[in-house]
């Protein structure tokens, strides 16, 4: 991503909404639909997505619900953008790349570089050549298997994971780099979720959301969203809250910007929801400020200790502390420590505000809280997700219907790779089983996780950098810095199906290899295959793709795989069968990761299966001390100097990720351009600036200022002090080294900038 705009932009400023969906919803998914796949294509796919006999969407990981449940329509505008962009009819084939050398592909932007369509065959470039050129499938293959036998080093190379790869490409893919003798397997959760998984993995024992979608549509007495958009990135959810809704449940919102999801919904599958008024889903709005949910939860906590205090044994579960819960004692007295002006600067809220919040706590008998992006890239994300454990343990909200922590899952199956063995620190039990089921030693030494790999790029410490999905460079911080270390490296090689920057910030030498997308027929020597995913639930499932590949040529991920595992080892663990038949790869699954038995029978059930959490099922905490731990957090939040702004990261409602569908953000009253800044009127007014005018958004880190030129500003309702940009422009700003404490991940939502005239 350069850092100034590729071409002028003047996009069009109107109010945020705050109402969701009705027509407008409608109208886009059909309009993406229409220009991508034309009407029959568009029926064909859509009717088959998210449908037991049909494939999943490869958007979000949001869970379906039960078959019995499903309507004939059961996806959302985005779920049909990403389906659309992927069916299109539209090629890059090899007359593209003959026409257009990687440079000039360089200057232009994600949009244009992913809207001309689907990649059609194996592509390579030759060190010092200018130009892409057809390479057959065994010549890539054997390509890539000569690099990475050379290696003197197998930690001289790296496998990258987009969560969007299935279970069973997954677990190949997790196989080979181990076979191959490296844990260096980043992936895209290292960007996202990490920071939930490592503080539910210690205080709960397990490193994913432990509720059920009965239990937000059935259960719940309270609904907490916080730092997380899904009017926008998980829209179906909204049919989820209308449903809790209706039956009396409350929804608490927490975020610095008013997302219009948040407001009315206009349920697109109801009469009602089309030309009613819709249903207004939260109750209360808390517009904390950027980084402030940390003070904002120690808030809540103190405020119920205090009241426990007051009316003994009637606000704390104090069966369910003394029963399955440890660190109570210390916790509580951090919590007594508190003082509330400076947490009320902190978070920006007041302390009536807290306690409004708390009385609406105390009146619900089962809680779940959602989050994503808005908690877990941040430089305290660990510590404010554990204060959130605390917050739901202190009333026993955990392991009973309607209650629990629910971190909610970006990509279509990110959680399902992890499951699945992708990981640069899978556990010792876990490389054991992989060691009995295939007969050879995995690596035991921690792998680099994406900023580590980064660095090692950087550094000259890696040879081969291989992407299974994604788009690397763009999706990671520091573009400047990602982009060189890419083209530090010996061999890139990407599978993909749309071209990206990744491809064009390439290696020595690179390879571009094209594969099927979900809505695929995926045909093997042994028949038509099928695969599975994980959703944010945990509920595994089959898809199986329908429509024609998009060209002959294209390959599936697992056939690619197993095809380069075949080069590199021959036949020793059965490369070849399990790419001629994934119910090999089932079979395998089963062997190795816990909660799969009968895993093919029970693929194939209609809605697929659970897999067991400790925590939901049986109150069972797999923790270092066999309890739900609660634990001390105190209160941070990044100081920003005076004349400064917080910046966080967005996705607009025209994206996914990197992928940009197109220049609207129609429900922040954005049209036609993402070079914008949102501002609080009150900030603008203290720059001397206006709504409209054109800045430089300069970020300022311990290692030196960074700078992304020519953004419109755009005043926002979001608190003082904080900013807002769209990712992944505002990627530049971002320093490779500002990352979480103990996940590592990318502070993607809180950037100290300021911001001048631009030059
Ligand atoms: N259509 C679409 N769907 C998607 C994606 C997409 O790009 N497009 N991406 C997928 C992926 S990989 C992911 S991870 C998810 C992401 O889903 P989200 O996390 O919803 O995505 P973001 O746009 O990053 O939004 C973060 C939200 O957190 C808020 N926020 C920012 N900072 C703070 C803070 O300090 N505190 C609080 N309380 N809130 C804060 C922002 O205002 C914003 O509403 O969506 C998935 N689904
Ligand atoms: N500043 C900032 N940066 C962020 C974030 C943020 O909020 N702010 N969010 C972070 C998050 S949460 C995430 S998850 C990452 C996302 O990082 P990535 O997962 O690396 O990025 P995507 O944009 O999802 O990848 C898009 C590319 O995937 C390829 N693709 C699509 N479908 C398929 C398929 O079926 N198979 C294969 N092999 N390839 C396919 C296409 O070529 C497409 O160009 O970005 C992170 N970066
Ligand atoms: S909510 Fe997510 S998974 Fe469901 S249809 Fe929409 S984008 Fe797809
Ligand atoms: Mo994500």
């Amino acid at each position: 991503m350069p850092d100034q705009p590729s071409k002028p932009e003047h996009p069009k400023v109107g109010h945020p909404k705050t109402s969701s969906v009705g027509l407008p919803g409608i109208a886009e998914s059909m309009r993406y639909a229409l220009v991508e796949m034309g009407p029959k294509r568009s029926l064909q796919t859509l009717l088959k997505m998210n449908q037991v006999d049909g494939f999943d969407c490869p958007s979000c990981a949001w869970a379906d619900p039960d078959p019995e449940h499903r309507k004939s329509a059961e996806f959302c505008e985005n779920g049909a953008k990403a389906v659309a962009w992927e069916a299109t009819r539209k090629r890059v084939d090899a007359g593209f790349f003959a026409e257009h050398s990687v440079a000039d592909l360089r200057d232009q932007d994600d949009h244009w570089l992913e809207h001309h369509g689907r990649l059609t065959e194996p592509m390579y470039l030759a060190p010092g050549a200018t130009h892409y050129a057809p390479i057959s499938w065994d010549d890539a293959i054997a390509l890539t298997a000569d690099r990475l036998k050379g290696l003197d080093d197998s930690n001289r190379a790296v496998f990258y994971t987009s969560g969007r790869a299935s279970n069973e490409a997954a677990f190949v893919y997790q196989l080979l780099a181990r076979r191959l003798g490296t844990n260096n397997l980043p992936d895209c959760s290292n960007m996202c979720h990490e920071s939930s998984g490592a503080a539910l993995s210690e205080t709960i024992g397990v490193g994913k959301g432990v509720v059920t979608l009965s239990d937000i549509t059935d259960h719940a007495e309270l609904i907490f969203i916080v730092g997380q958009n899904p009017g926008t990135n998980h829209p179906r959810m909204l049919t989820a809250l209308e449903e809790a809704k209706h039956r009396g449940a409350r929804i608490i919102a927490i975020n610095p910007l008013p997302e219009a999801g948040f407001g009315r919904f206009r349920n697109p599958q109801t009469p009602r929801g089309l030309t009613g008024p819709g249903t207004k889903l939260a109750d209360r709005f808390l517009p904390v400020r950027v980084n402030g949910d940390l003070a904002l939860f120690s808030g809540l906590n103190r405020t119920l200790l205090e009241w426990e205090d007051a009316r003994p044994g009637q606000v704390l579960d104090l069966d369910f502390i003394e029963r399955y819960c440890d660190g109570f004692e210390a916790a509580a007295e951090g919590w007594r420590a508190l003082d509330w002006a400076t947490l009320e600067t902190q978070c920006g809220l007041s302390r009536k505000q807290i306690e409004d919040c708390a009385s609406d706590v105390v009146a619900a008998d089962s809680i779940i809280v959602c989050w994503a992006m808005g908690l877990t890239q941040h430089r305290n994300a660990v510590a404010t997700i554990r204060e959130i454990v605390n917050f739901l343990l202190l009333r026993g909200n955990i392991g009973r219907p309607g209650a629990g922590p629910e971190p909610i899952r970006g990509h279509s199956n990110v959680q399902g790779d992890r499951t699945m063995g992708v990981w640069e620190k899978m556990p010792d039990a876990f490389l054991d089983s992989l060691r009995d089921e295939f007969r050879f030693d995995p690596p035991r030494e921690q792998g680099w996780d994406t900023v580590d790999s980064i660095r090692a790029m950087r550094d000259g410490k890696v040879d081969v950098f291989f992407a299974l999905g994604g788009n690397f460079v763009a999706a990671t911080p520091d573009t400047v810095v990602s982009e060189a270390a890419m083209s530090n490296c010996a061999l890139t090689v990407h599978v993909a199906t749309k071209l990206n920057r990744s491809h064009l910030c390439h290696g020595k030498e690179a390879l571009i290899l094209p594969c099927l997308g979900r809505t695929e027929r995926d045909v093997q020597v042994t028949g038509e295959q099928f695969v599975t995913v994980e959703d944010t639930m945990s509920m595994v499932h089959g898809s199986r793709g329908r429509l024609e590949p998009g060209s002959p040529q294209l390959r599936s991920e697992i056939a690619i795989v197993t095809g380069l595992g075949h080069a590199l080892f021959g036949e020793d663990i059965g490369w070849r069968a399990m790419g001629d038949d994934y119910a090999v790869i089932r079979k395998h699954i089963e062997h190795v990761v816990p909660g799969f038995h009968s895993f093919e029978e029970r693929a194939a059930q209609a809605g697929g299966f659970m897999l067991p959490r400790g925590p939901h099922d049986s109150r069972t905490f797999k923790t270092a001390t066999g309890k739900a731990r609660f634990t001390v957090n105190p209160p941070t939040v990044v100081e920003v100097p005076e004349g400064h702004l917080l910046l966080q990261t967005v996705r607009s409602h025209d994206q996914f990720n990197t992928t940009v569908y197109g220049l609207d953000d129609r429900y922040r009253g954005i049209k036609g351009g993402r070079r914008v800044i949102f501002v609080n009127a009150d900030d603008l007014h203290a720059y001397g600036l206006d709504d409209g005018d054109l800045v430089d958004v300069v970020s300022v880190f311990a290692d030196g200022e960074r700078r992304a030129k020519s953004f419109r500003t755009v005043r926002y309702p979001t608190p003082r002090g904080c900013a807002a940009a769209y990712f992944p422009e505002a990627n530049v700003l971002v320093p490779l080294d500002s990352t979480a404490e103990i996940s590592n991940t990318p502070v993607s939502k809180s950037t100290v900038i300021r911001l001048e005239p631009a030059t």
